[in-house]
């Protein structure tokens, strides 16, 4: 076979190649097997420097065509692969913008952070503000400053989880009133949400429960302010029907200390309770938490002047309040975090 056959056969081998070649990358290796390093139009090309003068000219000529034709059937081919994968790739990836999304699942909130959000929003309204303290807590500040010296009887009503140096999870929210008291000069007044520990469970009482604590003192407070308060929060939780009740009661820090009831907001509550009532059970009142006038020693005890300020202070038990509110019958169910009850509320 002559050198220019050889170039002829070269050329149209390629050409079919191009022709043939499905895809942009086949063109590649077209491209690499017919043009490149070691194709057989370059060998031909390193050879021309042994032929004569006269095959210089005609072989140069024809394998430089033969090139330029493989190379523009190359770029015709490869521009219209390009733009057909283009466009199967864009036809591949397209989204519908007017599906409509995949909707997020939606959270709500506890019934109890309902409840506390609820209370503390009443209590800034009137201009308290919020106080917080640890719940790890020193027995001094959880009792002994409170009037519960070691020894003392009162320290029973409350089942503690001692820990290590004096330490205790605190059983109520009252040591962040005197943390509170400490920290600041009267006129005080506070409403402090926190967790609180007591080594009680059955379905009215759990291990960890929320307690809302509230602190007011100033010159002239009396116990009128605090049932004007207490029935104000009462009716803001559980709607404007609620009466409010205060019993005797007992606390080692609060002087008279009562206990608060609200009239039953499903039956009506008081004498004319509902005996079968799903809430309060024919009570007609269900007990919300303890209250009363600050014992003057306590407000000694962190250097107030008994004789010029006097106050009030609460605390609510607010699972318990959730607990009346949505019927809940056993408060542990709050906190087994099972989806299919929490997402009733
Ligand atoms: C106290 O803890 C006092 N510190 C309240 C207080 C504050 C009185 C300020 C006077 C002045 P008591 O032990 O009664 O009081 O608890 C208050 C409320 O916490 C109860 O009414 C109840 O709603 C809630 N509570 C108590 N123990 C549990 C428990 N184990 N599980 C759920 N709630 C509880």
């Amino acid at each position: 076979m002559t050198t220019a056959d050889r170039i002829e056969t070269l050329k149209t081998e390629a050409l079919d190649a191009v022709h043939e070649a499905g895809s942009t990358s086949d063109l590649e290796d077209v491209r690499v097997r017919y043009l490149g390093r070691a194709s057989g139009l370059v060998e031909i090309k390193k050879s021309i420097g042994s032929l004569s003068d006269e095959e210089k000219k005609v072989v140069g000529k024809s394998s430089n065509r033969a090139t330029r034709e493989i190379e523009a059937a190359l770029l015709d081919k490869t521009a219209r692969l390009a733009a057909e994968e283009r466009e199967a790739r864009l036809r591949a990836e397209s989204v519908d913008v007017t599906l409509p999304g995949v909707p997020f699942p939606k959270g709500s909130l506890h019934p109890t952070q309902r409840i506390i959000d609820d209370v503390v929003d009443f209590f800034i309204g009137l201009g308290y503000s919020v106080a917080e303290g640890p719940e790890v807590e020193t027995d001094y500040y959880n009792f002994t400053a409170l009037g519960i010296p070691p020894g003392h009887p009162a320290r029973s009503m409350q089942d503690t989880f001692f820990l290590d140096d004096g330490l205790v999870m605190r059983t109520h929210t009252s040591p962040v009133q005197v943390r509170t008291m400490l920290s600041k000069e009267p006129p005080v007044y506070v409403v402090c949400p926190g967790r609180t520990y007591r080594r009680d469970s059955d379905p009215t009482h759990t291990p960890m429960f929320n307690q809302i604590e509230g602190l007011a003192v100033d010159r002239g407070i009396t116990l009128a302010h605090l049932k004007g308060t207490l029935a104000a929060m009462a009716r803001r939780v559980f709607g404007n029907e609620v009466e409010i009740r205060l019993r005797p009661s007992y606390f080692q820090f609060t002087e008279p200390s009562v206990e608060m009831d609200v009239s039953c907001f499903l039956c009506g509550g008081g004498r004319d309770a509902d005996p079968e009532c799903k809430v309060c059970k024919g009570a007609g009142w269900l007990e919300m938490g303890g209250a009363g006038m600050v014992d003057p020693d306590v407000l000694g005890n962190v250097g107030y002047d008994p004789e010029e300020f006097t106050g009030f202070a609460f605390g609510f038990g607010p699972d318990r309040m959730a607990m009346v509110k949505y019927g809940i019958p056993d408060l542990r169910m709050f906190f087994e975090g099972d989806l299919r009850f929490l997402k009733q509320f």
